[in-house]
C-alpha cells in the first residue's frame, strides 16, 4: 500500500490564522476548531465543535454525503489529535479507500462514539473491535506524521480487516483499560459531579457513577469536562449544555455540548481540576 503521504497534501497547524489562510487557498479544513477563535470551515463545513456543534459529525457527513468530494484536489488542513472521526473523514473525502470498503455501520459507529460518549460498550457492538483497534494505537500526537500514520492504519483496517489474533489482543487490552478506569482515583463533588484522576480514558465507565465528570490527565496536565449525554447536559445547564460552562472556566476552554476541556498546550494541576469540579457543581445549582 502506498503511503497517504504520497497521495494527499495535508497540513497540520495549531494556529487559527494559518488554517484560515490555507482554507482561503482551497485546502479543506477538517475538525479545525480553535477554542475561543472558533472553527475554520471550508466548502464542506467539516467541523462540529463550539458554534458548529449543531452540525453532524464529520466522518458521517464525509462518508454518507461527500465521498470522493476532494479526490481530484486532496488538500486538507487539520489540527489536534488524529481521532477516528477526522481520519475517516479525510479518507472518505479523498477517496483513499473505495466506498464499498467503508461499511455504513462502521462510520455510524465512529460518529456515535465521537459525538456522544454515552456508555457505548464497544466490545459488544458490530465493528466495535475495529474501532477499538484504532483507539488503541499508541503515540498518536498532535502533529502531521501522526495524522499520516493514523490515516494509513485506518486504510489498512478498512482494506484488510483484523486477524483473529489481533481481535484477542484488542479485547484483552480493552478489558484492562476498563479495569484501570474503575480503579482510578475517584472523588464525588456533590451529587452530580465526579472528579477523576486517571491514566486511562474512562468516561464510559465513570458516567455510570455520576452524570458529570471532571477528569484530570497527569500525562497531558489537562482537564476534561464531560456529561453523560447531550440531553442530560441541556436538561441540567440549559440550551448549549457545557458550552455555557466553558467560558466561565477561563480563556480558551471549549468543546461541545457534552464534552470539552482546557486549552491545548496549557498546563493545569490536579487542584485546579478540583476547583473546576466545584465550580461546575455550583453552576448546576
Ligand atoms: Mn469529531
Amino acid at each position: 500500500m502506498q503511503s497517504a503521504q504520497d497521495l494527499i497534501d495535508l497540513v497540520y497547524t495549531d494556529h487559527f490564522s494559518e488554517a484560515m489562510a490555507l482554507s482561503a487557498l482551497g485546502y479543506e479544513p477538517v475538525e479545525c476548531a480553535y477554542g475561543g477563535n472558533g472553527s475554520v470551515l471550508g466548502d464542506l463545513a467539516m467541523d462540529h465543535h463550539g458554534a458548529e456543534s449543531w452540525r453532524e459529525g464529520v466522518a458521517l457527513r464525509a462518508c454518507r454525503d461527500h465521498y470522493g468530494a476532494r479526490k481530484k484536489d486532496p488538500r486538507f488542513v487539520v489540527t489536534g489529535t488524529p481521532d477516528a472521526d477526522a481520519v475517516l473523514a479525510v479518507i472518505a473525502l479523498s477517496g483513499l479507500v473505495p466506498a464499498s470498503q467503508i461499511p455504513q455501520a462502521f462510520y455510524e459507529l465512529v460518529n456515535l462514539h465521537d459525538v456522544d460518549p454515552v456508555p457505548l460498550d464497544l466490545l459488544s457492538m458490530p465493528y466495535g473491535e475495529e474501532l477499538l483497534y484504532f483507539q488503541q494505537l499508541e503515540r498518536l500526537r498532535r502533529d502531521r506524521p501522526s495524522f499520516f500514520r493514523a490515516i494509513d492504519e485506518m486504510r489498512r483496517l478498512l482494506l484488510g480487516g483484523l486477524q483473529p489474533k489481533q481481535r484477542t489482543t484488542i479485547r484483552r487490552r480493552e478489558e484492562h483499560r476498563i479495569q484501570m478506569a474503575e480503579e482510578s482515583f475517584l472523588e464525588h463533588i456533590g451529587e452530580r459531579v465526579l472528579l477523576v484522576e486517571s491514566r486511562v480514558w474512562g468516561f464510559d465507565r465513570w458516567y455510570r457513577k455520576a452524570p458529570f465528570v471532571v477528569s484530570y490527565s497527569q500525562r497531558a496536565s489537562s482537564i476534561t469536562i464531560g456529561c453523560r449525554s447531550m440531553v442530560v447536559a441541556e436538561q441540567m445547564l440549559g440550551e448549549g449544555g457545557l458550552l455555557r460552562v466553558f467560558p466561565q472556566m477561563g480563556h480558551g476552554w471549549g468543546g461541545r455540548e457534552s464534552i470539552g476541556g482546557s486549552p491545548r498546550g496549557v498546563v493545569f494541576s490536579f487542584d485546579q481540576a478540583r476547583e473546576v469540579a466545584e465550580k461546575l457543581e455550583a453552576l448546576l445549582g
